[in-house]
């Protein structure tokens, strides 16, 4: 045996010795913080299995909501949690960040792998901790206050964060730190109108537009975008949060062909840990037309600067591990297999609910999500959402383009990703429309025999025809969910 052989062995007995030193820390009787959660906390235990029950015996088709990977969810359950870092890989506030700098390093190299992105042009920060930080960071790093920006509108299928605001209040920070005109969709269609999209920007001169949407089941013309951008020389962004597990496998059109700055969260279609992320081009943007010298991006140090130390203090280390986790898992070839079949379970559920009589906005999906207009039906979004809860099938209502009811929108909003991680495909999806059709026609129902939305709740808490309707679907529907496997920890 060599010598340097007998060194490695040395260093790794030494190494399993402290391990175990640590492991014998948790035996102690006084307090030391290694009693089990049911244990320790039993009254919040006991609320998780509560949910975790909800999840899996439920029927999941809320367009944003996925299930975590039990490797995901054990980087977040990680000792990473414990660590303050502000400040950036090998340049930080704190010591100790040694480890902590090689996650975060893996998570950016890994985050631009993902999208296929050449590190020359783009880079990423990984630390915002949601999607609704991340846009507020780009705005606050790249515009000033009241400078001018443009997003889908919220009724429309648009995020707050894109300048939400109504006649009377402006809702969203983005409105009040902002001044902010929408754009819409064309009412005939309802596509997106980028033809008054064009016009309107031309009048308001924006200094951002942004491409990104929560509920519009079509894909977007980012070219177009980019066009308008270009005659207005606004900073293109696109929120690709609702799709970015679609992007990352390739199997829809990326936003990153035409965008300045791309910003997503990590836990949609990508299926991560609820997080939030910037990409930012970097490197020559052009040359300067007289001196023929380079003109350089200059997104990186703004961005950076506004995610810490402007508007953020300590990145969440746990959820950059777990998000490393999930940008990995993005590039294995079953994750492209399972957005393929997110996709088509989306399609083949329009198809279902159309066959069935429904108005699904713009005739059907190119991507996770459908919207259905529940008002020809002869309910709304709020009661139908009501009354499939019960059921055990969770959606959310929506708001449709023209949509002046906030709180009782006639709109219905579907999606597949969650029900496709617990490995449905089109035979399940079609028993989800049929029994999706069964709560709304209860819905239907009710909403004959009362006068208000207040009888309506009343109702369906009540014994009489339809609660035993929706009883009987909630056993079937609790059933058939059960009998799929459920990504992530067995009991939490
Ligand atoms: N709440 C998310 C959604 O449901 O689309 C957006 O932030």
């Amino acid at each position: 045996m060599s010598v340097s052989m007998v060194s490695t062995i040395r260093q790794l007995v030494l190494k399993r010795d402290l391990f175990s030193h640590l492991g014998k820390v948790c035996t102690r009787s006084v307090w030391n913080g290694c009693v089990p959660l049911s244990e320790d906390d039993p009254e919040i235990s006991n609320i998780i299995s509560k949910e975790k029950k909800r999840q899996v015996y439920g029927l999941e088709l809320i367009a944003s909501e996925n299930f975590a990977s039990q490797a995901v969810i054990e980087a977040l359950g990680s000792c990473l949690t414990n660590k303050y870092s502000e400040g950036y890989p090998g340049a930080r506030y704190y010591g100790g960040n040694e480890f902590i700098d090689e996650v975060e390093r893996l998570c950016q190299k890994r985050s631009l792998e993902a999208y296929r992105l050449d590190p020359e042009k783009w880079g990423v920060n990984v630390q915002p901790y949601s999607g609704s930080p991340a846009n507020f960071e780009v705005f606050t790093g790249l515009l000033k206050p009241h400078d001018r920006i443009m997003g889908l509108d919220l009724p429309d299928g648009g995020h707050l964060t894109h300048g939400f605001q109504t006649d009377t209040k402006r809702i969203s920070a983005t409105s009040i730190y902002f001044e902010s005109m929408p754009y819409r969709l064309d009412p005939k269609t309802d596509l997106i109108d980028y033809d008054k999209l064009r016009e309107t920007a031309k009048l308001f001169r924006p200094k951002l537009i942004i491409a990104g949407t929560t509920a519009y089941s079509r894909l977007l013309d980012y070219k177009a975008y980019r066009e308008i951008c270009d005659e207005v020389h606004a900073i293109m962004m696109a929120d690709m949060s609702h799709i970015s597990g679609l992007v990352a496998a390739d199997v829809i059109p990326s936003p990153f062909e035409y965008s300045d700055i791309v910003t997503s969260t990590t836990h949609k279609t990508l299926r991560g840990p609820r997080a939030g992320i910037i990409f930012y081009r970097k490197g020559v943007k052009g040359q300067d037309k007289k001196t023929g010298k380079d003109i350089m991006y200059d997104y990186e140090k703004k961005i950076n600067f506004a995610v810490f130390p402007s508007l953020q203090g300590g990145p969440h280390q746990h959820q950059i591990a777990a998000i490393a986790v999930a940008m990995r898992q993005a590039q294995h070839p079953e994750f492209k297999e399972y957005q393929l079949q997110v996709l088509k379970n989306a399609h083949l559920l329009g198809e279902e609910l159309v066959q069935r009589g429904y108005d699904v906005i713009s005739g059907g999906t190119d991507n996770h999500l459908i919207l259905m207009d529940l008002r020809p039906a002869g309910t709304d979004g709020t009661r139908a959402e009501l009354v499939l809860e019960l059921a055990a099938i969770t959606v959310n209502k929506n708001t449709t383009s023209g949509d002046t009811h906030a709180f009782t929108p006639g709109g219905l909003r579907l999606g597949s990703p969650a029900l496709t991680s617990r490995g449905m495909k089109e035979a399940e999806f079609q028993q989800v429309a049929e029994f999706l059709h069964r709560g709304i026609q209860i819905a239907v129902d009710i909403q004959k025999k009362t006068k208000n939305m207040k009888e309506f709740r009343a109702y369906v808490h009540e014994d009489n025809e339809e609660t035993r309707k929706i009883n009987e679907l909630k056993s079937q529907v609790e059933a058939f969910a059960a009998s799929y496997t459920m990504p992530g920890l067995e009991n939490r």
